[in-house]
């Protein structure tokens, strides 16, 4: 016997938590509940405002059409479903059917700020290649040069993934990179984004030497219909992040497609709750195990989620402090 249960959340966010230019006080999104013959999955449903064109209404009125279905034993139908719906859906189902490792990958790339002193001790606990994912292009290019030599510089064993949202032109992606020397440059794995313009990412990678990693670029063009990753030259790498991206079924497929390219993968948060990013680092260890994954963003928020996130010390909210919406439980 199938039931589904449809519940809301709240999170309160840290302070200063900035979204294209929007301040998130509150994370708001649903969980879901699948129920077959006394096995249960979890899934979250998180439209990211500023990222999906979804809004959280519209998520949860497809959710429970959608949960309509499989609970009268239809299957889901991801295909044209938001992608919010299909990747917290897809992420239940493969709770419920066993397909998602109970142990994650949380040896994830630290999200600096840019002061070495803070990343040492953090980097001591990470397994592996030292790798750390800095924010650039929210400051003049000179001031985001010097900040990344000087971390580079003054630590030696250290790489850098570098995210700049597509905030330079090509002449201040150039300015960037000229505090950066040649000897330096190999440490950057990649930059995400760097320019406004793809085409001038892409110039600005083969002129500097630089590699580069497509995340906005990918969301937009995974909208299209026979998207192939092929289709997106020039990158060094592809960010997923399957709560703007689609199912877990669609993702797992774009990584098939970067793999079989020599494309590296990052696995990486939306600003999931505590809930979706242990469930994203369990299926990057299926899907990407050898990867570095980006899921350092529980920190953004005040509390967690049901499932606490490893050595996280922040309050964790219960299911049953959740406002349950909706359910419904198999005729048959
Ligand atoms: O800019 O890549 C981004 C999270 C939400 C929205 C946008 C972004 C992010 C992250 C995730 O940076 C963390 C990561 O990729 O390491
Ligand atoms: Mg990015």
């Amino acid at each position: 016997m199938r039931s589904v249960k449809l519940y809301r959340y709240t999170l309160p966010m840290d302070s200063g938590v900035v979204l294209r230019n929007n301040k998130l006080t509150h994370r708001v999104g649903y969980v879901v509940e699948l129920s077959e013959q006394g096995r249960v999955g979890y899934g979250e449903i998180a439209p990211l405002p500023g990222f999906s064109p979804e809004s959280v209404e519209e998520a949860g009125a497809l959710a429970k059409e959608m949960m309509g279905d499989w609970v009268e034993y239809r299957c889901f139908n991801y295909e044209h479903a938001f992608a919010s719906v299909a990747c917290g859906l897809s992420m239940a189902e493969m709770e419920l059917t066993q397909q998602l490792p109970q142990r994650g990958n949380y040896n994830t790339a630290p999200l600096c700020k840019g002061d070495p002193d803070a990343l040492w001790p953090i980097l001591g606990n990470m397994v592996g290649e030292k790798i750390a994912k800095v924010k650039v292009g929210r400051h003049e290019p000179i001031r985001d040069g010097m900040m990344v030599s000087l971390l580079l510089e003054s630590i030696p064993n250290l790489k850098l993934r570098l995210d700049a949202n597509r905030a330079w032109s090509r002449e201040q992606a150039d300015k960037f990179i000229s505090y950066l020397p040649q000897s330096m440059r190999h440490r950057i794995v990649f930059i995400e984004e760097p320019c406004h313009k793809p085409s001038d990412s892409l110039s600005f990678s083969l002129d500097s030497g630089v590699f580069i990693a497509w995340d906005e670029t990918l969301q937009d063009a995974a909208q299209q219909p026979n998207f192939r990753v092929a289709d997106l030259t020039g990158g060094r790498a592809l960010i997923i992040k399957p709560m703007v991206l689609g199912s877990l079924g669609y993702c797992q497929n774009l990584i098939e497609q970067a793999n079989a390219m020599n494309m590296q993968v990052v696995v990486s948060s939306s600003i999931e709750s505590s809930l979706g990013l242990t469930q994203l680092a369990r299926w990057a260890a299926l899907v990407a195990p050898t990867a570095t994954p980006g899921l350092d963003t529980v920190d953004l928020f005040q509390e967690q989620l049901i499932t606490p996130w490893p050595e996280c010390s922040l309050p964790v909210k219960g299911i049953e402090e959740l406002e349950l919406l909706w359910e419904q439980i198999a005729l048959k």
